[in-house]
């Protein structure tokens, strides 16, 4: 038995309780939010290590601090399997989320003022490519692209366009919200075209790169930004990569331009997901979380759902509940209720505010780590239509929830816990 919080329940049971319940919560919900996933134990056992207790700013061989001879291990290895998996010329493994890794890019290469040309936040992109309610936005002077309204898919005529007009110093591609592959050789194109950087968020899909699932930014992108806790199932945080022309910039930016001390333990925990993800069975899990985004879109379709864009080459989709005539907040809300997870997301041009929306996002990492596949999905589709049905009809979600429960009992989590 490991992770009996002894010390924790004596010190601290309110906070022993937290831990407590929310294992209980990951363990009774169907966790269908695609930018979540559960880490192995060797995984958590590296992130609640004793390398907490270490200060080690600067990188390996030049910290600010003694005694850094063993963390400077963990982070070597990290940067090391970091290199190798994604075939990259640099790793910056210090980034404490993916805001930051892209945060230290900008840091890196713009000014203030500079333009940047990311996909909107209404269309699927993420906060830190661009909005306004972000640094992003903010410091710098953003532009974006979004979607072909008809196919809803990326529309690089568009994107050259808006390339062409506004001259952005620095490209961004990639998405939190963005179902198909994208294709980076076109964006180099539009980044030559214009004279512009081409930096790739791979926050959500970086899990299928390492599995050779999904078109490969690296040879394309002068930066590779993602985290480790989505598809890439490690420690919450992020990491960079580079051409090795850009690795002294990234590292002063990193620290000390936007951080201070890294996260030891955390980056020995993104050591660990970064071996296991080397490994032929994350080669198959990856391929089972595709095939059971698929499946799942599928068996949603089957029962007269719209999916944005037709479908699914990822581990995401986006729902279109407006034939519905429902909310993503009415849907989320009635989910949550019965035992699953999913949020709310805007679908492209969506009249609803993000707090409210058209569309529900689903993913499948979480579900797959638990050793769900194709025919499971079958089960959610029509746990979650008739969830969506009893809004309509008022009926009572109780045996909804009952049937959660059990089918979520042939999937044990963390049964060592
Ligand atoms: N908040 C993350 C997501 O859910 O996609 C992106 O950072």
């Amino acid at each position: 038995m490991i992770f009996a919080m002894q010390h924790l329940w004596e010190v601290d049971p309110e906070i022993a309780r937290v831990i407590q319940d929310e294992t209980e919560r990951q363990r009774n919900q169907i966790e269908l939010i695609a930018s979540e996933n559960f880490t192995s134990l060797a995984v958590m056992e590296a992130t609640a290590s004793i390398l907490t207790n270490k200060y080690a700013e600067g990188y390996p061989g030049r910290r600010h601090y003694g005694g850094c001879e063993y963390v400077d291990v963990a982070e070597e290895l990290a940067k090391l399997r970091a290199q190798n998996l994604f075939g990259a010329e640099y790793a910056n493994v210090q980034p404490h989320s993916g805001s930051q890794a892209n945060m230290a890019v900008y840091m890196a290469t713009l000014e203030p003022g500079d333009t940047i040309l990311g996909m909107s936040l209404a269309a699927g992109g993420h906060l830190t490519h661009g909005a306004p309610a972000s640094f992003s936005g903010t410091l710098y002077k953003p532009c974006y692209y979004g979607v072909n309204r008809e196919t809803e898919m990326l529309d690089f005529e568009e994107i050259a366009e808006v390339a062409r007009a506004r001259r952005p110093k620095i490209i961004v591609a990639g998405a939190s919200a963005y179902s198909r592959n994208i294709d980076f050789a076109s964006f180099r194109q539009v980044a030559d075209e214009v004279g512009a950087l081409l930096m790739v968020d791979m926050a959500h899909f970086g899990g299928l790169v390492a599995a050779g699932l999904h078109d490969d930014p690296v040879p394309h992108a002068d930066f590779v930004t993602a985290t480790t806790h989505k598809t890439l199932r490690g420690p919450r945080g992020g990491f960079i990569l580079c051409r090795s022309i850009y690795a002294r910039d990234i590292d002063h930016s990193v620290f000390p331009g936007i951080q201070g001390g890294p996260l030891m333990h955390v980056i020995a925990a993104k050591a660990v997901a970064l071996k296991e993800a080397s490994t032929e069975a994350f080669r198959q899990y990856q391929a089972q979380v595709v095939a059971n985004a698929r499946a799942l879109a599928a068996a949603l379709v089957e029962r007269g759902y719209r999916i944005v864009s037709g479908g699914t080459d990822t581990h995401l989709f986006l729902i279109d509940l407006r034939p519905q005539q429902l909310t993503g907040l009415e849907v989320e809300q009635a989910l949550d209720e019965v035992g699953i997870t999913a949020n709310k997301n805007n679908v492209p041009f969506d009249e609803l505010p993000p707090t409210v929306t058209s569309g529900l996002r689903l993913g499948t990492p979480a579900v797959t780590s638990r050793g769900m596949e194709e025919e499971d999905m079958e089960v959610i589709a029509e746990l979650i239509d008739t969830t969506v049905r009893h809004i309509s009809d008022g009926k009572d979600l109780d045996a909804v929830t009952g049937r959660v429960r059990i089918f979520l009992a042939g999937f044990p989590l963390y049964e060592d816990m």
